[in-house]
């Protein structure tokens, strides 16, 4: 808390003089508006075709819809990371996961070494470093009232230097807080939990309705295994399920979060606030294996669909309806918010995003050379691995076995049928050693050893950490089956 606090201070001086400055210099600037408001929504483990605005016809998102059609659709955005706590980290922090070091969620049931590890995993921290200066934090230095709401996964326990609260949020409101089990859906009296964070964050809206506010809701759903509304299944159930996708349950999780975005759209209205409020829409990675095809892979794999996430940014009035297929990501977020909310950037912390906020305004796309990911850790399907995509060329290192490459050209390839490795050498040899270069540049731990506790026999547990890659898969999470999938929630 108290760093916190002494950098809260020296903010406050920055943007003061930084105040100074724009007084003196652009008259016109004060007569902006007042700085937005921000309600940024992250949803676990949600697809990158989950919701009805990217292409699914079988669950119902009518408040999803409008907000895309009102807004900005990214059809190619992704998480920063195949997994939860090192996306959430990457959104906090405005940095790839080889800076703050949050590579997994770690779980003390699977830790470096575990018997189904080929190699040694790299170690991964478990909280975000207080020294990082969060997106609350900046913005909280600029005058915002800040607020959180839903899980955090970047340190454990409800106060403390690395808990929402020390990392610079005013309000915070675990599920804890409410009553309700950890990673359950439902409290004993039968209320739902996507109900009741939107209840506390309408509540907070409502309270700092006068003042910019960020508001960070980063709901338990829509992770496994499921237990949705009640009175949401049984239409899905009527439909009847075409293909492995449509999957009542799960539509109805979904829906769940539609109707709480619904809600907090109609009180942005009635409290005539629409106008002044961003609201980012996105998930932390990419979906459960049997949700994300046609693209290949799932969470926890840098494949497509284990990165892909849906993303849609609604500012009405300020940023222009529409879709783009620039390819952003959640280190984006954090200079886009911050320009949007006109707070200074910190000036000792690297920060590997872009901001989008003049492309939001309807000026060109940022130059956006390359983006690029780590995960030395295992979860799920996938391996200790690597990417960078360049244009439409997307690479991936393997770092078992002693390492291989695989290419993909996701422009003609966008399901990463066809490895171009050994096809395009010259091409897969210069994107490997800019990887290798990026690598070295962010200090990214490389997976070397063998592991000696190796057992091909072993069988990764189900459930766990691994959960949404492997853990019994949806289907078989609920109803009957929820113990198949274990803790479920571990797994980020
Ligand atoms: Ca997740």
């Amino acid at each position: 808390m108290s760093s916190a606090g002494k950098r809260r201070g020296s903010w406050v001086a920055l943007i003061l003089a930084g105040a100074m400055a724009v007084v003196c210099g652009h008259t016109t600037f004060g007569a902006e508006r007042r700085q937005p408001n921000v309600i940024l929504i992250l949803i676990d483990d949600m697809g990158w075709r989950d919701v009805g605005f990217m292409g699914n016809s079988f669950v119902e998102t009518p408040a999803l819809d409008a907000l895309a059609r009102g807004g900005l659709v990214f059809t190619q955005a992704y998480a920063s990371a195949p997994n939860c706590a090192p996306t959430r980290a990457c959104l906090m922090s405005g940095q790839v996961t080889p800076r703050h070091g949050v590579y997994t969620v770690v779980d003390p049931r699977q830790p470096p070494g575990s018997p189904w590890h080929k190699l040694l995993a790299a170690e991964s921290n478990s909280d975000l470093a207080t020294e990082v200066v969060t997106i609350p934090e900046a913005l909280g230095g600029a005058g915002y009232a800040t607020a959180f709401f839903g899980m955090w996964n970047l340190g454990r326990g409800r106060r403390g230097p690395t808990t929402p609260g020390g990392q610079g949020f005013e309000t915070v409101v675990f599920p804890e807080n409410l009553g309700f089990a950890k990673d359950a859906y439902h409290d004993n009296a039968g209320n739902y939990l996507s109900d009741r964070l939107t209840d506390e964050l309408l509540a907070f809206v409502e309270k700092e309705r006068d003042r910019p506010f960020f508001a960070y809701y980063a709901d338990h759903a829509v992770h496994a295994p499921y237990d949705p509304p009640a009175d949401l299944v049984g239409k899905y159930e009527r439909k009847g399920e075409r293909d492995r996708r449509d999957h009542a349950a799960y539509a109805a999780t979904i829906e769940g979060v539609d109707r709480n975005v619904a809600r907090i759209v109609a009180t942005l209205d009635r409290l005539a606030l629409r106008e002044e409020t961003i609201v980012v829409f996105t998930s932390d990675n990419g979906g459960t294996p049997q949700f994300t095809p046609p693209l290949r892979g799932s969470k926890g794999q840098l494949y497509e669909g284990g990165i892909r996430v849906p993303m849609v940014v609604s500012w009405p009035g300020r940023v222009k309806p529409g879709s783009t297929d620039l390819p952003v990501a959640t280190i984006d977020l954090y200079p886009t918010l911050l320009d949007l909310g006109r707070a200074a950037a910190p000036p000792a912390q690297p920060l590997d995003g872009t901001s989008l906020a003049g492309f939001l305004s309807g000026k060109e796309a940022p130059e956006r050379e390359r983006l690029f990911w780590h995960f030395p850790c295992y979860v799920g399907k996938a391996t200790p691995s690597s990417a960078v995509r360049e244009g439409d060329w997307k690479l991936v290192e393997f770092f078992e076995d002693g390492g291989h490459v695989e290419l993909f050209n996701l422009r003609d390839d966008p399901h990463e049928q066809n490895d171009l490795a050994a096809a395009e050498p010259k091409r897969a040899d210069t994107l490997t050693k800019t990887l290798r270069a990026w690598q070295e540049a962010t200090g990214a731990a490389i997976p070397k050893a063998v592991n000696p506790a190796y057992d091909p026999a072993a069988v990764r547990p189900r459930g766990g950490p691994g959960a949404g890659g492997g853990g019994g898969g949806p289907q078989g999470a609920y109803r009957g089956k929820r113990e198949a999938s274990g803790t479920g929630k571990a797994g980020g």
